[in-house]
């Protein structure tokens, strides 16, 4: 059901390797989408609501007459709500609200001198707009991930936009609606897609543009955003969804194999790898893939995602080499199973989130654990963080000098004016002190 990899240095016969490359990524070609994304961008920006409501018709089969929620459609939702599912949602805004309070970066002030003042000023972003796909599994949980930080980093206009379903009478999902309702957000749309991101891009209607658009989505999703990215801000593109567990001969196969499903589970794309020196594991987790892809529900999905040419069990000579595979492939999710976990993880500088040990699994991370589970995929966690308070908020130097410090300073400026061709810049810093 899953391939396996050999880069021991045996297989290898002493050659070097790319680690880089030993691992290859599902082909997810985002621009390949932009001759269908472009037309739908152009519409609503030309014609507004007029437009979304025809896609609303096209691609969701329903004919709705506005594209706002009203607010008793959150609140009824959140009364109808599970009651278990609603302790769920609870508990898991608290410790994701206790983790952003606690990640908030206090403006930092720096004294050059006497009277020569820089500050480092955090402020939130002013408005944001958050995508969250509809369809069969409604990820509530991503609302949770996108909302709370933005509201602790302080944003002051948020405005959610999920896809209409036919079957909830054109409203999205009420599970969705209901974690609105617990969040306290009041301005959401039923707008599904790459129509969604133009409104938010260009606004349309109700919808005011915004300054930052974040959330998941699918590849027409995906396209939309990387098209109006610089009209806004984006956060990162999101690929499929990917597992990476490195592993010793001390971890728990039955464990391994339910991770490496879990992530499966999402996707006919997502990739599960496994990296380890031993051959007991690697069998073993081979032989506990079977019966348990056979007992859960997505049974083919998870089939397809296994089997895939973006899934592997990666046999490594010892841990050291296990650790730079593992770095260099920059998981969106990474475990480690291993004996010192802890200081094997300190030693990770690329992966999305590092779960440590055998009781912290990517699931424990996706709906509860207070981290974030939008994380950067495709390998761009060698340069990009997953979402936190600090992806809703900017920052900006205040620069306050008085005249001492300015004529400390003044010398210099004119020399390196001069030395760019820039005499205007010196004067502008002379004519304070001529006269
Ligand atoms: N593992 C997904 C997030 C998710 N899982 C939502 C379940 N629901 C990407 O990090
Ligand atoms: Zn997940």
């Amino acid at each position: 059901m899953i391939r396996r990899i050999d880069l021991r240095r045996s297989a290898a016969g002493g050659a070097p390797l790319d680690y880089r490359t030993a691992v290859p990524r599902a082909e997810f070609d985002v621009e390949a989408a932009t001759h269908a994304v472009q037309p739908i961008l152009d519409a609503v920006r030309t014609r507004g609501t007029d437009a979304i409501l025809e896609f609303a018709q096209k691609f969701d089969g329903v004919d709705l007459t506005d594209i706002r929620v009203p607010v008793a459609a959150m609140t009824e939702a959140l009364a109808a709500l599970d009651p278990a599912i609603r302790a769920g949602l609870d508990e898991s805004i608290a410790r994701l609200r206790t983790t952003s309070k606690n990640e908030l970066e206090a403006d930092s002030v720096t004294d050059l001198g006497p009277g020569a003042r820089v500050t480092h000023r955090m402020v939130p972003v002013g408005r944001v707009g958050l995508y969250v796909p509809g369809g069969l599994a409604p990820l509530v949980s991503s609302v949770l991930m996108n909302v709370v930080p933005a509201q602790i980093a302080g944003v002051k206009s948020l405005a959610l936009a999920s896809p209409p379903q036919k079957e909830f009478g054109g409203l999205p999902h009420p599970t969705i609606l209901a974690a609105c309702a617990l969040l306290g957000v009041e301005e959401v749309y039923a707008v599904g897609g790459a129509q969604a991101i133009a409104m938010f891009a260009y606004g349309a209607g109700p919808c005011e543009r915004v300054n930052l658009i974040t959330g998941p989505g699918n590849i027409y999703v995906a396209t939309a955003k990387r098209l109006v990215k610089g009209t806004v801000g984006i956060d990162a593109e999101a690929g499929p969804t990917e597992i990476a567990i490195l592993a010793d001969d001390t971890a728990d196969a039955a464990f391994v194999a339910a991770d490496l499903i879990s992530q499966a589970e999402h996707d006919p794309l997502a990739a599960s790898v496994l990296v380890t020196d031993s051959l007991r594991l690697a069998d073993e987790v081979e032989a506990a893939l079977e019966p348990q892809v056979a007992a859960t529900k997505h049974v083919d999905r998870i089939r397809t995602s296994l089997g895939g040419q973006q899934s592997a069990i990666v046999l490594v000579d010892d841990i050291e080499q296990g650790l730079a595979v593992v770095d260099a492939y920059a998981a969106e999710h990474l475990e480690i199973h291993t004996v010192d976990a802890e200081a094997i993880a300190a030693r990770v500088n690329n992966a999305g989130a590092i779960f440590v040990g055998p009781y912290a699994p990517v699931s424990l991370g996706d709906y509860c654990a207070g981290s974030n589970h939008v994380l950067p995929t495709a390998g761009c966690a060698c340069h990009s963080s997953g979402l936190s308070v600090r992806s809703f908020t900017k920052s900006m130097h205040v620069i306050s000098y008085d005249r001492g410090a300015l004529e400390a300073v003044k010398d210099h400026v004119v020399t390196l004016a001069n030395a760019e061709d820039l005499p205007g810049h010196g004067a502008a810093v002379s004519v304070r002190f001529e006269g």
